[in-house]
């Protein structure tokens, strides 16, 4: 379903709402109070977020937006706009190590310990399998040759580990924890790559239909590194010039609005070939509402 093909007054509704700064949850309360199906209500919300840019989709989100935001003004509620020094967590502190502004990109230090990026290794190991990418045209899930690494995913929840560290990104990001799609691990070997992309669906082609309607668009991504790498293996930012190298607990986040709440072509990114050794990441991405599977 489009957005288009709602009713003309319900379509007014939810911008108006979005636009006032109400929270997802909020309107699809609202809806499901006015008498829509809770299935219908869901989706409707889904569709207004993801029509809107992602930054201030997000914002309205978890009900940090400003009733209004000027145009061109630099977005003082994006995510983790401030960059401390420190942040204290529930179970450890995390480091602010490098922040970029425009597009948002940060780097942690000390995100992951040690033993928990092995434990990860260790739990995905067995359940490898050939990435894919999501094929705008059609909604399949391609194996691709731009995207050489093996990888499998942990249900968000799915035990003690997953949970603590969900727990961690939620507080450090403060996106709720049920955002965020399910941790996916993958490894790299040598001469394995993921060409530069953009993490983000383009609304207007068919087959991200699907994936949109799976929580919304994408806001951010995290990219945690679980190993030390020989060489190669960065995550490069081409069009800001940027190259974060992997190192074992560090983790790289990046939004991808821009300062007007636009969708952020800066944010193109990559994994480059791995030369020597291998690499292993775990990643995370974040969407504008709850993240549920169809
Ligand atoms: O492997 C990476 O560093 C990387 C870089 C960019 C992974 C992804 N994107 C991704 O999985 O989206
Ligand atoms: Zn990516």
């Amino acid at each position: 379903m489009k957005f288009e093909s709602l009713a003309a007054d319900l379509q007014a509704w939810l911008k108006d709402s979005i636009g006032r700064g109400c929270t997802f949850e909020m309107m699809e309360q609202s809806l499901r109070a006015a008498g829509y199906q809770p299935g219908f209500a869901r989706q409707a919300v889904e569709l207004a977020f993801t029509r809107l840019a992602p930054q201030a989709a997000a914002r309205a989100a978890d009900g940090t937006a400003p009733a209004q935001q000027e145009e061109g003004q630099p977005d003082a509620h994006s995510i983790l706009a401030e960059s401390p020094n420190t942040i204290e967590t529930s179970d450890r502190p995390v480091h602010i190590l490098m922040a970029l502004n425009a597009p948002r990109i940060v780097l942690f230090g000390n995100l992951l310990a040690a033993e928990e990026c092995d434990a990860l290794i260790e739990m995905a190991r067995p359940r490898l399998q050939r990435s894919t990418v999501v094929n705008a045209e059609t909604g399949a899930y391609d194996v691709h040759e731009a995207r050489t690494s093996r990888g499998t995913y942990f249900e968000r929840g799915e035990n003690d580990l997953i949970r603590r560290i969900e727990n961690r990104i939620a507080e450090v990001i403060e996106r709720p924890v049920e955002h965020g799609e399910p941790i996916q691990v993958l490894h790299y070997l040598p001469g394995a790559e993921y060409k530069p992309h953009y993490d983000y669906f383009d609304p207007k082609l068919p087959g991200n239909e699907r994936v949109l309607a799976m929580g919304g668009q994408r806001v951010a991504t995290i990219v945690m590194y679980l190993n030390d790498v020989v060489a190669g293996g960065s995550t490069v930012f081409p069009q800001v010039g940027l190259d974060v190298l992997p190192r074992k607990g560090n983790a790289v986040f990046f939004a991808y609005s821009s300062e007007r709440g636009e969708l952020d072509a800066r944010t193109l990114h990559g994994g480059s070939p791995v030369a020597e050794g291998e690499k292993w990441i775990a990643t995370k991405w974040i969407r504008v509402g709850p993240y549920r599977p169809l």
